[in-house]
Formats: C-alpha cells, sequence, structure tokens
C-alpha cells in the first residue's frame, strides 16, 4: 500500500491558492470562503498551516462580512450561514478570533432560528438541518449558544430522525450520511447523544463501508472519499467506529491520491479538488493515520485549535 503523499498535497493546496485566474477557481468564485477552510485545515492537518500568509487571509475573510453580521462566499457575494461558519473556522485556525466583533456574527446566527426551532441558510429561508448544526457549531466557536433556543432546536433535529436510525435534511428526508453527521455533530455539542439509539444508527452506518473499502453515503450508492468524514466522524461521536474496516478503509483513502500533482480525488482515478483532499486527510486524521494532526469529530477542526477555544491551551 502506498503512503500519504505530504508534500505533494501541501504543493497542490498552495498553488489552487495562487491559480486566483484558473477556471475551477472562477466557477467557484462564491465559494472560496468554503474552500479556504478545506485548503487550511488540510494544511493544518498537515502541519505546513505556516506555507499560508495567515494575515492576507484574514484580512480576506473579514472583507466578506456584511452588516448584518453574516459572511459571504468571496468579496461582493450575499452572506449566507454556509460561509459564516467557514470564516470563523478560518479565523479559529488562525488563532484570530479576537477581530471578530462575537456579538455581531452570533446575533446573525441567531437571527435565523425559525419557530418550530430548525434554521434558515439565509434571508431567502431553506430550511436544512444542514444550518441546525452550522448555527450551533458556530455558536459554540464563539461561546454563544445561548442566543438560540437549544432546547428547540435539538427538538427539530429529532424531527428529522428516521426509523432506520438515520437522520434526513428535514422531517420526513431520507437518511443520509452527510444529514447525519450534521445531527449526530449538533447532539455531541449540545450534549443530547442520549437522543440517538447508537446501535441503530452505527448499524447503518457501518452499513456504508462497500467491497473495496470505501464508504457510500446512502444504500446503492458509489464509495466516495468524502463520506470517510461524513460517516466516520459519525461513527467516532456515538462510539461504534471498532464496526468497520479501518485498514481497508484508509487503503481506499490512498488509492485516490493524485501522487504526481497531488490532491485527492472522490473515488480512485478521478479528477482531484481541495473538497475531496480535505475529507481524505480529515477521515486519515481521524483514522489515526502517523504523523497527522488529530482532528475533533464533531467540529471538524484540529484538536489543538478546540483545546485552545475551550480551554485556553
Ligand atoms: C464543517 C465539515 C463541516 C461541514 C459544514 C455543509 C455542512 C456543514 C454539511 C454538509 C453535509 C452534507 C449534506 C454532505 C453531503 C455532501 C454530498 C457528497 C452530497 C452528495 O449527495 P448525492 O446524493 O451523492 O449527490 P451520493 O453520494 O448520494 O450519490
Ligand atoms: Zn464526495
Amino acid at each position: 500500500m502506498g503512503e500519504l503523499a505530504v508534500d505533494k498535497h501541501v504543493q497542490y493546496i498552495v498553488s489552487i491558492d495562487k491559480k486566483k485566474d484558473s477556471f475551477e477557481s472562477v466557477v467557484m468564485d462564491h465559494l472560496r470562503m468554503n474552500g479556504a477552510y478545506w485548503g487550511l485545515t488540510t494544511l493544518d492537518l498537515l502541519g505546513k498551516l505556516d506555507s499560508i500568509n495567515a494575515g492576507e487571509v484574514v484580512s480576506w475573510t473579514m472583507e466578506c462580512q456584511h452588516e448584518s453580521g453574516g459572511f459571504s462566499g468571496n468579496i461582493g457575494h450575499d452572506p449566507h450561514i454556509l460561509y459564516t461558519l467557514s470564516a470563523v473556522q478560518v479565523l479559529a485556525l488562525f488563532n484570530k478570533l479576537d477581530v471578530l466583533d462575537i456579538d455581531k456574527v452570533a446575533t446573525y446566527i441567531a437571527g435565523l432560528q425559525n419557530e418550530e426551532g430548525s434554521f434558515s441558510g439565509d434571508m431567502w429561508g431553506e430550511v436544512d438541518t444542514r444550518f441546525s448544526y452550522i448555527a450551533i457549531c458556530c455558536l459554540s466557536i464563539l461561546r454563544c449558544l445561548d442566543k438560540i433556543n437549544v432546547e428547540k432546536a435539538v427538538g427539530y433535529i429529532l424531527s428529522c430522525k428516521n426509523l432506520d436510525g438515520g437522520f434526513g435534511c428535514t422531517p420526513g428526508g431520507e437518511s443520509h450520511a452527510g444529514q447525519i453527521f450534521c445531527c449526530v455533530g449538533a447532539l455531541a455539542i449540545t450534549g443530547s447523544l442520549h437522543h440517538v439509539d447508537k446501535d441503530l444508527l452505527g448499524w447503518w452506518l457501518c452499513e456504508r463501508q462497500v467491497k473495496s473499502g470505501g464508504l457510500n453515503g446512502r444504500p446503492e450508492k458509489l464509495p466516495d472519499v468524502c463520506y470517510s468524514w461524513w460517516v466516520l466522524s459519525s461513527l467516532i461521536m456515538i462510539d461504534r467506529v471498532h464496526w468497520i474496516d479501518k485498514e481497508k478503509l484508509v487503503k481506499f483513502i490512498l488509492d485516490c491520491q493524485d501522487l504526481e500533482n497531488g490532491g485527492i480525488s472522490d473515488r480512485p482515478d478521478d479528477a482531484v479538488d481541495v473538497f475531496h483532499t480535505y475529507f481524505g486527510v480529515a477521515g486519515l486524521s481521524l483514522l489515526e493515520y502517523p504523523g497527522l494532526k488529530a482532528v475533533d469529530p464533531a467540529y471538524a477542526l484540529p484538536v489543538d485549535v478546540i483545546n485552545r477555544i475551550f480551554f485556553g491551551r
């Protein structure tokens, strides 16, 4: 089995930062804040965050903040809760949360909570358990969970739980590993995991492993490296990670590397992107692959960053 090509992946991520006019970066323009979080967290897990100019990233991030307190995906775009979490995570990576007007960001997020406890993604109102996770994760990092009605937020998430033990994006929505990560993560952060049937959900999650060792996101679907994150982090949060074959999953992720130009793809021989590079490296970190920093399964940030935020060390 090959090894993780650390230097190639670092080069790949640093090169996307420099290629601002490439096709990929023009098409993904509005997503740059998410891309920054994926790329920078990958570098940090690889121990190479210092390859990036922190000051430039922090000032660009702050230029993406709006009067409402929310952040957009890039300068001049509309704010959304998705980019607001990424912005807060990026600042946390660089230990720069102190540049934020925390109350302003928290007020933006709290303003997106609906009467029944759910969250909208922005002023247009789409509701999804992804946004519940983001609100809870972000407010917890900012130590402002008291700004929302946590009991109602948890109640809404539980209303999206299915008979198979999984969770969907709204009540009655099909169970999907991405949505399960969001719901389990939000329940973990709020100390509400006792509402989960761990054996039932653990069984559904471990059935996501296919012959090649990779994980899919739903029954009958193809395996994909990003589910190494969505599924594995959920299994860890409910203490059932020993129910999958870790070695086969490590091999699947390593098989998705571009050994020539760096980066990781969704499955072997596909084109690499920064999203799957992040989830591949973060997945390997959850699998305790040697030489990587540990990542927190609920907050999706390096454990040392989380310790700095919550324990000041
Ligand atoms: C901080 C890690 C972190 C996340 C922030 C945005 C978000 C919160 C969570 C997204 C959760 C989610 C729904 C992930 C799934 C993404 C994905 C690969 C969707 C693809 O779905 P399909 O149906 O693909 O196109 P399949 O694999 O089912 O064929
Ligand atoms: Zn994927």
